[in-house]
């Protein structure tokens, strides 16, 4: 193996030769996807054509929560094909996520999580393909994605709160806030120093948190006695808003469902910004912990809402809010522009309701087809119902004799079992589209063959173009998708890059070899398939070792796996990709370093010795 290029795959050959007469440029590397990627028209009405054919490409990028799978995975919509995993909080052994030095930087020890929500960030209204955003419900964090490597880049533990569940961005002018709420009330501060708490549930609290987008650190957090469970921002920049099922502060079910109203709580940004100008906040564990309760402050507002509401979206033009009833067959819909007025005192909190029309059992979440349309989720029902905004206004206003014929409902769709989160296509931007509508049922029960009791979930695609939702297409998913986005192609795809900076990782290698300080060794290698830069290392028993290695193939799509026998270590990279871990060589022996990656012909040949003497 003098020279390994002549070793290469024929296709690699091909490429390379096609590299040098500029097929394959540094900018940009020419894809079979350019000449095949053309679907048909667009149907609409109904008529939308879901099938993506050998070699076509889907229209969206879903990206969705995989809930207590710790995960986002993208999701090609209308295909419903899983096309990637980004792992997040979760440990990941194909691609080494919670394996190595980098991954376990960012999660300081804990590998598992439940993602409920993921965002993307926005500028005026609508994505802008920088990043994601995902919430930990598990472990209290929130992380970042960079959408252009597709891969998690910050992780920000927030103190103070419990059940981190409701995530938004701010939507306008651009994403420098996110909020994610605290579903669970507890004690503040929830240790030691306020033991004489923990048995007083009256003196627990929930938390509305504000996180800078850029840095990924804390704002601050605005305390409430309420628990705050999904989230939403405005298309101003002046609101973010919560719902809350708790405002009763009970501890178990019956407690929680005493009262007939719970709220959906708004937030007054320019007004937390004023208080912490101000200083008027106390640090507790690092934030700063505004007092948004009710009787002690202007922060936030009161909008009573029927029984435990949960879903909370905001229409793609701005105008409302629609709080989903959960416990409640309606849903209520907020006029936004109300709330300065409220705000002011001018009105009083639940004057900022336009509507409550009736919309069947157990309904839990909204999504819109930006045509004036609401579609919400209704789990005890099994439906996703179809209705009209401007029509359940208008019923409100003549009275409950036309409230009663239901003039909103357009059209009601069974479902197959027990939906949670339903999404439109960009219906959380003001580009709302209304091509595509996802139903994320919780059950999927028969309709797929049975697999034992650990039955997938069952995502639904419809064609929401024509007056009636239509349903076309079954999709079984791991557990457990909670809620999803579906954006435009060509919002993402420009910004995803085929391979990473090489010198964006500070210890990329450019030459392998081995230093040693006393027990400590520094293994650096490179990778070239089918070849590491080194056939062997030697080291002895009790070193403490640092491998990093650096992918330099430039062919696209061609990774690396690093896997050593015995070690328990496996990873994966990505070209001109650098990741590294460090371990104690424990145990002595010869142990092979192998390619886990299908990577060339020679594949199986891309094995090197560490060799750890006594
Ligand atoms: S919640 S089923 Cu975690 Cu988004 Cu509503
Ligand atoms: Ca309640």
């Amino acid at each position: 193996m003098s020279d390994k290029k002549t070793n290469k795959l024929n296709r690699r050959t091909f490429l390379k030769i096609a590299g040098a007469a500029g097929l394959v440029t540094g900018a940009g590397v020419m894809m079979p996807k350019d000449i095949l990627s053309a679907r048909p028209e667009k149907g609409g009405n109904g008529k939308l054509n879901f099938e993506v054919a050998p070699g076509q490409l889907d229209d969206y990028y879903g990206f969705w929560s995989g809930g207590h799978s710790g995960e986002v995975r993208i999701v090609g919509v209308p295909s419903m094909r899983e096309i990637h995993r980004i792992p997040v909080f979760n440990t990941d052994v194909g691609s080494g996520w919670g394996i190595t030095n980098e991954s376990k930087k960012l999660l300081r020890g804990k590998a598992a999580g439940d993602t409920h929500h993921v965002h993307g960030s926005y500028v005026d209204g609508t994505y802008d393909g920088k990043w994601l955003f995902v919430n930990d419900k598990l472990n209290n964090r929130v992380a970042r994605i960079r959408i252009d490597y597709m891969e998690t880049d910050a992780i920000v533990d927030v103190p103070n709160i419990q059940g981190a569940h409701g995530l938004f961005p701010q939507r306008y002018p651009k994403t420098e806030w996110v909020v994610v709420n605290s579903e669970f009330q507890t004690p503040v501060p929830n240790d030691e120093s306020n033991a004489k708490n923990f048995n007083n549930p009256q003196e627990y609290y929930g938390m509305h948190t504000i996180i800078d987008a850029e840095r990924m650190a804390v704002v601050c957090q605005v305390m409430v006695d309420e628990n705050c469970d999904l989230a939403a921002t405005d298309y101003k920049g002046k609101y973010s808003m919560c719902t809350s099922y708790n405002s009763e502060k009970g501890v178990t079910i019956s407690e929680m469902l005493a009262a007939d109203f719970d709220y959906l709580i708004v937030y007054n940004w320019e007004r937390i910004k004023k208080a912490l100008a101000a200083g008027k906040y106390k640090t507790i564990n690092g934030a700063k912990v505004l007092d948004g309760r009710k009787g002690h402050s202007d922060l936030t507002l009161r909008i009573p809402v029927p029984k435990n509401p949960h879903g909370v979206n905001i229409s793609p033009d701005g105008r409302y809010a629609v709080c989903c009833g959960k416990v409640s067959p309606t849903v209520t819909v907020v006029e936004l522009s109300r709330l300065d007025d409220a705000f002011a005192g001018k009105i009083k909190p639940e004057d900022c309701i336009v509507a409550q029309p009736y919309i069947g059992l157990g309904p839990l979440h909204t999504t819109f087809d930006g045509r004036g349309n609401a579609i919400t989720s209704v789990f005890i029902d099994s439906t996703n119902v179809k209705w009209n905004i401007d029509k359940a206004i208008q019923a409100e206003k003549e009275g409950e004799e036309a409230k009663k014929k239901n003039p909103h409902i357009v059209d009601v769709l069974d479902i197959h079992y027990q939906v949670g989160h339903i999404m439109a296509t960009m219906a959380e931007t003001k580009e709302a589209d209304g091509q595509w509508l996802v139903s994320l049922n919780k059950i999927s029960k028969d309709r797929y063959i049975n697999v034992g009791p650990l039955k997938p979930e069952n995502d639904q695609l419809s064609d929401i173009t024509g007056e009636k939702l239509r349903h076309v297409h079954d999709s079984p998913t791991y557990i457990e998708p909670h809620d999803c986005i579906m954006v435009r192609r060509d919002i993402i795809e420009p910004k995803v890059k085929h391979r990473v900076e090489m010198f964006d990782h500070p210890l990329a290698v450019t030459k392998s070899g081995v230093e040693r300080k006393g027990k400590d060794v520094t293994i650096k290698m490179t990778a070239n398939a089918p070849l590491f830069g080194l056939q062997e290392v030697k080291l002895k028993k009790g070193d403490k070792v640092t491998l990093i290695v650096t992918n330099h193939d430039e062919i696209v799509d061609l990774s690396n796996g690093v896997a050593i026998s015995n070690y328990n270590i496996n990873f994966v990279i990505g070209p001109y990709q650098t990741k590294s871990v460090t371990f104690t060589a424990d145990k002595p022996g010869v142990f092979w370093i192998y390619c886990t990656n299908f990577c060339h012909a020679l594949h199986l040949e891309m094995r090197m010795r560490l060799i750890v003497e006594v």
